[in-house]
């Protein structure tokens, strides 16, 4: 109850942050992109992990609102980056199931990249198939329209779960994200590195890009590389970080 308390003002009192973590191409080594992470950190109870806070918002429907700061932070980030380094540059950000049953989510997301005036092509969406487990007609519409628009669907936390290959077929993914599991395993254990080589094969086929998290090992990229993953993204190439760090990181001047 406590944390449900200190919650409900969060917002309200800016504990928020929203961090972010590289994602780069792994074939010609280039910056492309990074995934928007939320980060709690609450006067009494320090930073708490978005595992315990994100579950909670999204029973008592606070993610919402969470949500939609999350996205206008990252879509104004979007935005200044995609200006000063002058190319594009991907921004990542998690919906919830939650999210999907807000009428106004997609007027929202226009609204924001309507107001940053940049290409929708700059914001990718992930979601878990916990969005598509209802089956509801809804979220199928709103990830069609979402599309439309011009934003990138990305299937993550794949290969965990159900992960119904019919999804695949059923909604407009342009994105997969492979597990971290999986990523952990990739170099002392056979399944597991077959089972990405063929996770690879098939979103190739049809005709979707694969990008590898948890990477925390050269030995991981390398086989990652060999099996043609096309965007790495893990410790070993750059934590999630505060937007500075991240600015100081890629050297862009402030
Ligand atoms: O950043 P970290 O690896 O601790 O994130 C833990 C989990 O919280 C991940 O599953 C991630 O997708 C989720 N998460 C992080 N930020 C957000 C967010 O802004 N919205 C939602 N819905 N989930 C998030
Ligand atoms: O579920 P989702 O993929 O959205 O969450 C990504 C989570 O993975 C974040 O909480 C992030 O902090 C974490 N993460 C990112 N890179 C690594 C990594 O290399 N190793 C581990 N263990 N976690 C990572
Ligand atoms: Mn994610
Ligand atoms: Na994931």
């Amino acid at each position: 109850l406590l944390l449900e308390e200190h919650l409900r003002h969060a917002l309200d009192l800016g504990e928020f942050e929203v961090y972010y973590q590289p994602q780069f191409d792994i074939k010609t080594n280039e910056l492309i992109g990074a995934e928007a992470l939320l980060r709690w950190n609450n006067s009494e109870l320090g930073s708490v992990p978005p595992d315990e806070f994100i579950p909670l918002a999204e029973s008592n429907g606070e993610i919402v609102e969470i949500g939609r700061f999350v996205l206008k932070t990252a879509i104004t980030q979007a935005k200044t980056w995609f200006q000063k380094l002058n190319k594009p540059f991907k921004i990542a950000v998690n919906l919830s199931p939650r999210q999907f049953k807000d009428c106004n989510l997609i007027d929202d997301i226009k609204q924001y990249i309507g107001q940053a005036e940049i290409p929708a092509s700059l914001l990718e969406l992930e979601i878990t198939e916990g969005v598509l487990l209802s089956g509801d007609e809804s979220v199928r519409n709103a990830l069609k329209s979402l599309h439309q628009l011009g934003l990138v669907i990305s299937m993550d936390d794949f290969g965990t779960g159900y992960s119904s290959l019919n999804y695949l077929r059923q909604y407009p993914f342009d994105v997969l994200k492979i597990d971290q599991s999986f990523i952990m395993d990739l170099s002392n254990n056979r399944e597991a590195s077959e089972l990405v080589n063929s996770i690879i094969t098939m979103s190739h086929s049809l005709g979707l890009k694969v990008i590898a998290e948890g990477i925390e090992t050269l030995s991981q990229l390398k086989i990652l590389e060999h099996y043609r993953c096309d965007v790495g993204q893990g410790f070993l190439l750059g934590k999630p970080m505060p937007r500075k760090d991240f600015e100081n990181w890629i050297g862009l001047p402030h």
